[in-house]
């Protein structure tokens, strides 16, 4: 199954905005990319690939994840507080999985 923490570090990651500079050297080369969020889950990459795959080449560009990301973000982020609480993430998974 999908490794939760994980696809809630992603969902949490900056978007547009570059991320401030750290000092920790472990973490300032390893943004996470949006298409790891629909590689580990293949719920959330059928949805992505149905709704975001603009060029339907069945493969996710980073534009393209990236898009999907943040609509994920905005279905899951329930009550808007900008983040995706595992309950979130959960509840939309399963919305996505019974609407898709
Ligand atoms: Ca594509
Ligand atoms: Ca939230």
């Amino acid at each position: 199954m999908i490794p939760l923490p994980l696809a809630l570090a992603i969902l949490a990651a900056p978007l547009a905005a570059p991320a401030p500079p750290q000092a920790t050297p472990a973490s300032a080369s390893a943004a996470p990319r949006s298409a790891e969020l629909f590689e580990r889950d293949w719920v959330l990459m059928n949805w992505a690939l149905k709704h975001y795959d603009r060029d339907r080449d069945i493969l996710l560009e980073p534009a393209e994840a990236q898009a999907a990301a943040n609509a994920f973000r905005a279905i899951a982020d329930a009550n808007g507080d900008g983040r995706v609480t595992p309950q979130e993430y959960r509840a939309a998974r399963s919305f996505i999985l019974a609407r898709n």
